[in-house]
């Protein structure tokens, strides 16, 4: 049963935004590079069983997911695309992602080895990472190469079906570090084309490279940010490569609304004092919702125009200063449209001195998130 929502605070996820995201980067990638949707930490905020399902019904052809457990969310919501995990996992987990046929990275021998003691019903299915420079994880030499592709060859439970990389600065200007990266992982794959004759999927790009380098893509791009509407940095916003459709906004309702005369102050600490007699209006979301106190100065839009947060953001409320009396249940827009105006994640991201990563990551599960259509 779907949980009754009674607080006028919710997130509003734009299902077709998703889709218009997709469909512009398949657009600009060759036939033979197709779409991994990358949902990880709840589809970045935007939730990520409806993301998922919306993604595949959009052409994507693979789910890419941090955490096992996130993969097994999207398996109990009877997704049965192939996902691949990104992180390390236990090696004691193996046995869960085989069983539910969920694809797992790797790049340690000991790994191997560790998981070769388990019993599996279904051959567990791996993908080898690769660290030409972003110095997370992943193997770095062509001697771990060879001791990865020798454990691999004494076990026929462990099925290699694909190998990945992941770039550290593609959406930057500078492509120096950027085609290091590549010069490494070509060298690496020429190693690996000798020892390795059945055929993997290989894939390099995030959403900055798929978006800035398409055809030199290989079989899947790892399609993140970009998926969601969002630029992966402000240079690549400004190249225009590609038009994007920001896919969540977030929206509040005034649930109270007052004048106070001059000198009169409002919120924790009696920080703000008006200097003329002001109407203030209060908005049930706070920093236990995600969102931040140093978000107070940022703005917000009523009827189309912009009022900005006063005083310090509390808990589970935020105050508001208005220029008349507006109605209890008119509609506030923290993030997205209202009229010609547009909040985007990007001034929030800038206002926190952030990434809109982190600002659609940060809002939290206690803020419903809606879907709709178009
Ligand atoms: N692949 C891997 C391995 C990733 O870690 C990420 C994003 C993506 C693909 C998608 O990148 P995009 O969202 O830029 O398209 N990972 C992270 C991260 O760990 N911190 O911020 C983004």
């Amino acid at each position: 049963m779907d949980k009754k929502i009674y607080r006028d605070t919710w997130v509003e996820v734009d299902l077709g935004a998703i889709e218009h995201n997709i469909k512009q980067m398949k657009r600009k990638l060759s036939n033979n590079s197709h779409v991994m949707a990358v949902v990880k930490a709840d589809g970045y905020g935007h939730g990520s069983v409806q993301i998922a399902k919306k993604a595949l019904e959009s052409g994507a052809t693979y789910i890419a997911v941090a955490l096992l457990e996130e993969a097994l969310v999207l398996r109990d919501a009877s997704i049965e695309a192939p996902i691949l995990v990104l992180n390390w996992i236990p090696p004691e987990a193996a046995v869960v992602a085989a069983e539910n046929n969920i694809t797992v990275t790797f790049f340690q021998e000991k790994w191997l080895q560790q998981v070769s003691e388990y019993n599996f019903k279904n051959k567990l299915m791996v993908h080898m990472k690769w660290d030409t420079g972003m110095g997370r994880v992943g193997i770095r030499t062509e001697s771990e190469l060879r001791g990865l592709v020798y454990e691999l060859n004494k076990n026929n439970n462990i099925h290699l079906t694909g190998l990945y990389t992941h770039f550290a600065t593609a959406d930057e200007m500078d492509l120096a570090y950027y085609n290091e990266q590549n010069r490494r992982f070509e060298k690496l794959l020429h190693v690996f084309e000798q020892l390795w004759k059945e055929s993997v999927d290989i894939h390099t790009g995030n959403s900055a490279a798929s978006i800035r380098f398409p055809k030199e893509m290989y079989q899947y791009v790892r399609f993140g940010i970009s998926m969601y509407g969002l630029y992966p940095s402000s240079e690549v916003k400004k190249e225009k490569l590609i038009d994007l459709k920001q896919a969540l906004s977030l929206h509040s309702r005034l649930v109270h609304v007052k004048e106070i005369g001059e000198g009169e102050a409002v919120g924790y600490g009696a920080e703000f004092k008006t200097n003329k007699s002001e109407w203030i209006g209060t908005i049930p979301i706070g920093y236990g919702d995600g969102w931040p106190r140093k978000l107070q100065g940022a703005d917000v839009l009523i009827e189309g125009k912009r009022f900005p947060v006063v005083g310090r953001i509390c808990m589970d409320q935020t105050m508001i200063q208005l220029d008349q009396a507006y109605p209890i249940g008119t509609k506030v827009t923290l993030i997205g449209r209202q009229e010609d105006d547009f909040i985007e994640t990007d001034e929030i991201a800038h206002h926190l001195d952030t990434i809109n990563y982190e600002v659609v990551c940060m809002i939290n599960n206690r803020v419903p998130r809606v879907y709709k259509e178009n």
